[in-house]
């Protein structure tokens, strides 16, 4: 790896206000779940895995050790492109990348001197992936956070969640059965720390790969741990030591719970209740199907209007979207995901004003979603609208003044009056937009601010 001239750590201390900033306009973006369990495709011997996401087949099918590090062995991606996957996320409305760069099957999708079971050392692609997405994601502007499991590690005896079938051949930390296997597929050299308990995981295996993340690949946006399990307060202490020297890393909240509670939280694959929102950061991580990684047999996609709908409810309540994609063996989003992620990014050409920078209104209206933005003078509301009223007229309850009512989808003015319902806007027969139609309400007074705790 060359030398990263990027990579010396900020030394400025940043306000929790002033690190989350770029994140609270961010808003929107994309998970990508990949590394050699795409190899599968959620299909094992013949048989479709039945529980969980794809990612987990080793775990589900009971793959031993010694046959899923022969199969990542031909992880060879040959159409993966950096920067087309970057544009893809671009192009879709997306400000920022979460990238899975190792998974609980413990494979490093970047160079590590940790552990060879790695995308460059370990097989016949070479290239880092980390390193590539990292190079692509500056050139055009979008930020960079790394998944990283932290407590599991399905190669390695001391990554835990390892079920008894996995082991076999590889029943204890000293067997040579791995080193055959390197031996003849690697030319002789391992330098795989197999580690005999879970403390000497984090110490060889966890911790350097970590510094690696921090180091090589200049700013890392976000750091995105996983399963916060089986982890000692002393080692959640040691990588918080360790992050706190790159002030500009916002984590998750999987670390370790309750105790390390991070800068946000991920509820999974569900939207909280507006009731239940607490006033906290948090993002919603979901799937574009119904799997984390690839699966070769996916047959629910979400289309373009649970998607955009989903993201404007997210956004009235105040939350970010973190859209997961799997990418297949070659590299590339399976079709059915670009094709919806294409209508999301047209959706967002016309109406991206309204998620941006937005935040929760506290307003649940009716036919759709009602989301704030505070500009320097008066605030803004934009009322998403999801059932259009029939008669041409929506009535929208509010306390406030409103000064100007514009339709985002051409920009024209629109009509409206108060009356003791509300404001009544009248507003075209027809959607503009069946999934989503904004209407930008200018308010006559800036909002007094949600203060998040
Ligand atoms: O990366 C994705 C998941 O693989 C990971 N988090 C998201 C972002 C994740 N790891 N653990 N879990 C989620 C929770 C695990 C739940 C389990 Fe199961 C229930 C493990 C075994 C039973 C789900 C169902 C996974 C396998 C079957």
């Amino acid at each position: 790896l060359t030398v990263n001239v990027f990579a010396q750590p900020q030394q400025k201390k940043l306000s929790h206000d002033e690190k989350m900033a770029w994140w609270r306009e961010a808003k929107f973006g994309m998970f990508i779940h990949w590394g050699p369990y795409c190899l599968y495709g959620g299909v094992y011997n013949g048989f479709n895995q039945r529980r969980g996401g794809a990612e987990w087949i080793m775990n589900r099918c009971k793959i031993p050790v010694r046959e899923y590090r022969a199969k990542a062995s031909t992880f060879n991606p040959t159409k993966f492109d950096a920067e087309k996957m970057v544009l893809t996320a671009k192009n879709t409305g997306m400000k920022y990348i979460i990238f899975t760069t190792k998974h609980h099957d413990g494979f490093a999708m970047f160079k590590s001197k940790a552990s060879n079971f790695n995308i460059v050392d370990y097989t016949p692609f070479k290239r880092d992936i980390v390193d590539e997405l990292a190079k692509a994601c500056r050139k055009h502007g979008l930020k960079l956070g790394f998944y990283y499991s932290q407590t599991q590690d399905w190669c390695n005896p001391g990554g835990g969640t390892i079920r008894k079938e996995m082991r076999e051949g590889w029943a204890n930390p000293d067997s040579v059965a791995i080193d055959q296997f390197t031996k003849a597929n690697l030319g002789g050299w391992d330098c795989l720390q197999r580690s005999a308990s879970i403390e000497d995981y984090f110490k060889n295996v966890a911790l350097p790969q970590i510094k690696e993340l921090l180091t090589n690949y200049g700013d890392v946006a976000v750091m995105w741990w996983d399963t916060p399990h089986r982890i000692s307060k002393e080692v959640a202490q040691e990588i918080t030591d360790e992050l706190a020297k790159y002030p500009q890393v916002i984590t998750n909240d999987r670390l370790k719970r309750p105790d390390f509670p991070g800068d946000y939280k991920t509820p999974e694959g569900r939207i909280p209740k507006a009731k239940d929102i607490e006033r906290v950061d948090w993002e919603t991580c979901m799937n574009i199907g119904t799997s984390w990684g690839y699966k070769s047999w996916e047959n629910k996609w979400k289309d373009a209007e649970t998607v955009i709908r989903n993201l404007n409810t997210i956004a009235a309540r105040g939350g970010n979207y973190l859209l997961n994609v799997g990418p297949d063996p070659t590299g590339t989003i399976p079709a059915p995901a670009l094709n919806c992620l294409k209508q999301v990014g047209d959706w967002m050409k016309v109406n991206s004003e309204a998620i941006y920078g937005t935040q929760r209104s506290e307003v649940f209206p009716k036919w759709g979603e009602c989301i704030r933005k505070d500009e320097k003078k008066n605030s803004v509301y934009y009322l998403s609208v999801f059932k259009w009223p029939k008669d041409g007229k929506l009535i929208f309850e509010t306390p406030y003044k409103v000064k100007k009512a514009t339709l985002l989808a051409d920009q024209s003015t629109l009509k409206f009056s108060k009356t003791d319902k509300g404001v009544v806007i009248n507003v075209p027969s027809q959607a503009p937009d069946k999934i989503a139609t904004i209407i930008k309400l200018e308010l006559g007074v800036k909002l007094p601010p949600v203060q998040l705790i």
